[in-house]
């Protein structure tokens, strides 16, 4: 039994029609996405940047799972492996493909938080800022999306399997956002084997054992099968 973590990124789901940040520049409508994807740019605008995320949530809503994310969802149907895959994505084609091992670490579309109480409740498809918590009715709901400068969820769990692991595989991601760009890293110092299948080589290629670039929907069913 081979345990395999598994981080994906924006490009596994390029080829299901949702856009890169990097295929926008790191800019959407003129604002920089750091400016954006942040708590500061959420207290500055929070109605822009509920636009923004109700333009995300639609186009998720909208795209189908691609041959790279069935292919994951084949893997760990496979009882010779365990499978965790830790996404940096808030799209939910992983679940739709039939992934059922899924961290969330920078949070989803589908999720609302209380940015004042806390509560957390499934996010209806358009958010706005007038919108109340329905734990304590303060208008302070927010997307529940891990932004720049937070905190990523469930990081002890994450490590301890990476640590744990047989294999780690980076797949569609740049490697420009930490700390997801340094786990290679910390799986190689824990004598991971480490694989990398992205379309370019990344910013951590090198730290990898072995690459192979090209689309996920060709290299990610080719590696599984
Ligand atoms: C943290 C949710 C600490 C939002 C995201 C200065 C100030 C503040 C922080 C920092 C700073 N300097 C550094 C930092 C840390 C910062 C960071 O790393 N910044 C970068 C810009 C330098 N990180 C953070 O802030 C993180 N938190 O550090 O907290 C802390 C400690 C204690 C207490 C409190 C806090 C949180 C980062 C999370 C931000 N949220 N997402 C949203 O989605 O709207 S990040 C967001 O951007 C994504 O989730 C993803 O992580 C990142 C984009 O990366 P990729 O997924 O790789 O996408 P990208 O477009 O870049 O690349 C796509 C790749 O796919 C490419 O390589 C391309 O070749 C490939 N590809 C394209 N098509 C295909 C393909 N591959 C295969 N097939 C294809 N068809």
């Amino acid at each position: 039994m081979s345990r395999i973590v598994i981080l994906t990124g924006a490009g596994i789901s390029a080829e299901s029609g949702i856009r890169t940040f990097r295929a926008s520049d790191g800019l959407w409508e003129d604002h920089r996405i750091e400016e954006v994807a942040t708590p500061e740019g959420f207290l500055r605008d929070s109605a822009l940047v509920h636009q923004f995320y109700n333009a995300r949530r639609a186009a998720a809503r909208a795209a189908q799972p691609n041959a790279a994310h069935l292919a994951l969802a084949e893997l760990e149907a496979d009882p010779h492996h365990t499978v965790l895959i830790v996404t940096q994505n808030v799209d939910d084609l992983h679940e739709r493909a039939g992934s059922q091992n899924v961290i969330h670490m920078h949070g989803t579309l589908v999720g609302a938080l209380c940015h004042d109480c806390g509560h957390r409740w499934p996010a209806p498809e358009v958010m706005t800022q007038g919108d109340l918590c329905p734990a304590c009715a303060r208008a302070a709901t927010r997307p529940d999306i891990v932004w720049f400068g937070e905190m990523p969820y469930q990081m002890d769990q994450i490590v301890r399997a990476l640590e744990a692991a047989d294999l780690f595989v980076s797949i569609g991601t740049s490697g420009n956002v930490y700390p997801a760009a340094g786990f290679v890293r910390d799986a190689a110092m824990a004598g991971v084997q480490t694989l990398e299948l992205n379309l370019e080589p990344s910013a951590g290629t090198d730290m990898f054992d072995t690459a192979r670039h090209g689309p996920a929907t060709q290299v990610v069913p080719a590696w599984v099968r």
